[in-house]
């Protein structure tokens, strides 16, 4: 017998007809999982260097790409499709209680140089898929579902991961506008030369109290879930994350002329660090150390470097533990250096806290991975999202979802399966048909 009221029954229990209405059955599931496949191969089409999938911040590929994103919003039946100062393409479904605060969710849509097509891109493609299964019956969340392709995640081209969500989260820094990238193109010049009005991102600050959460669906970049043999993940917190920029300098000299006793090698410098990094970031679990990219500028087979340049990404669950081990790391630099007689230029780019995602929205992803029939597991994220910069406004949740090809990620070999993408549409439909705002 239907329970009493308008209350009715599916596999989990009681629900409302207006949160049955969201939810996808099986068969729905799988189409939208099937679509946001497609959908993710046609944005892929979109590359700033063919044959790998690299998209950098307002190159044309990125251009075209938000276009598309444009598109699909359009079709699926948002009731409202922009893009704001910062390039963010910006979709709203109104809720059936407009004056609440949206529920809001996303991820990036630029990529690591021949990255993989779903990081970011799944968490922006399958909220559009569930949005356009809702329109298509007339459904309604009690929220606004507000679903944001952020312009700029990664950090590619100006080396300001989180640009785009920083301006959502109010925390934009607006002296990146005169960062130059590669080529010497001022960031400012950049956004206008795209018709973006960098004097209004402070204007597109979300009004906290507007906001009743953030939630992230991402591929889980690493091999958790598939070693478990699981689908989908909730995800308890996101691991913190500081970043350097490190300039050597030696003295460049002639490789075959110059005693090896006498040589303030750059080089032979950072290779010493580099050692260091792992050594110290393997002494502890769960802290990682990574340098992820390392040059001799101009440099020549026959000529000692007299410059050397290389990244640190450094990070843990606890911000104490990543703190610790880059001081540690400074100090073996400068250590190496007073030795070498090399000068050396740090530049910190990056210091995001590890942001733990809300105790409550933590139990409702693990409720909509049990609605899609799969025993609910949580586990950390050691990559950084754009959650963790929304998290400075707004209670976070993320749902993880399978990586194939043993988890790798960052890497053209990233892979998900269509039916993996549908059960993560039916998990983030059970999720908005029961979201309950956090207390705040
Ligand atoms: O680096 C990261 O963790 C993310 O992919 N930007
Ligand atoms: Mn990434
Ligand atoms: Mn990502």
């Amino acid at each position: 017998m239907a329970p009493a009221g308008n209350r009715t029954r599916d596999g989990t229990g009681e629900v409302t007809a207006a949160e049955a209405a969201l939810m996808l059955d099986t068969g729905q599931a799988r189409a939208a999982g099937e679509r946001v496949i497609a959908w993710a191969e046609a944005l892929a089409a979109h590359t700033d260097h063919p044959g790998q999938l690299t998209v950098a911040y307002l190159t044309p590929a990125h251009r075209q790409a938000s276009l598309e994103l444009r598109q699909r919003m359009r079709e699926a039946g948002f009731d409202e499709v922009l893009e704001d100062a910062v390039g963010n393409v910006v979709g709203r479904y109104r809720g059936r209680e407009p004056d609440a605060p949206a529920l809001v969710t996303g991820s990036h849509f630029d990529t690591v140089r021949d990255g993989g097509r779903y990081d970011g891109r799944l968490g922006v493609l399958l909220p559009i898929a569930v949005v356009a299964e809702y329109a298509a019956r007339g459904a309604r969340p009690r929220h606004t579902l507000e679903v944001v392709g952020f312009a700029e995640e990664e950090g590619l081209r100006f080396h300001s991961a989180f640009l785009a969500s920083s301006a959502l989260a109010g925390s934009f820094d607006f002296g990146l506008l005169e960062r130059t990238d590669a080529d010497g193109t001022r960031m400012d010049d950049l956004m206008r030369a795209h018709g973006l009005a960098p004097e209004a991102i402070a204007g597109g600050a979300r009004d906290p109290s507007r906001v009743a959460a953030f939630v992230e669906v991402h591929i889980e970049q690493g091999p958790v879930l598939l070693e478990r043999g699981l689908a989908l993940g909730a995800v308890s917190s996101i691991n913190g994350a500081r970043r350097v920029m490190v300039r050597l300098r030696g003295v460049a000299g002639h490789a075959g002329t110059t005693p090896m006793a006498m040589r303030r090698d750059a080089g032979a410098a950072a290779a010493e660090v580099v050692l260091f990094v792992e050594r110290r970031c393997a002494s502890q679990p769960d802290l990682v150390g990574t340098v992820g990219m390392l040059a001799v500028p101009g440099g020549s087979t026959n000529v000692i470097p007299g410059a050397c340049e290389f990244s640190l990404d450094v990070r843990a669950p606890q911000d104490a533990v990543r703190d610790a081990a880059l001081e540690d790391i400074l100090a073996e630099i400068a250590a190496v250096c007073e030795r070498r007689g090399i000068a050396c230029e740090l530049e910190h780019t990056m210091n995001v806290p590890a942001a733990p995602c809300h105790p409550e929205l933590r139990a409702q992803w693990r409720a909509a991975i049990e609605a899609t029939g799969q025993a609910p597991i949580e586990l950390p994220s050691g990559a950084g999202h754009d959650a963790m910069k929304m998290a400075e406004i707004a209670p976070i949740g993320m749902l993880f979802v399978r990586c194939g090809a043993g988890g790798i990620s960052h890497n053209p070999l990233e892979t998900i399966t269509a039916e993996d993408a549908g059960a993560a549409a039916g998990a983030f439909a059970a999720f908005v048909a029961r979201f309950r705002a956090p207390a705040r």
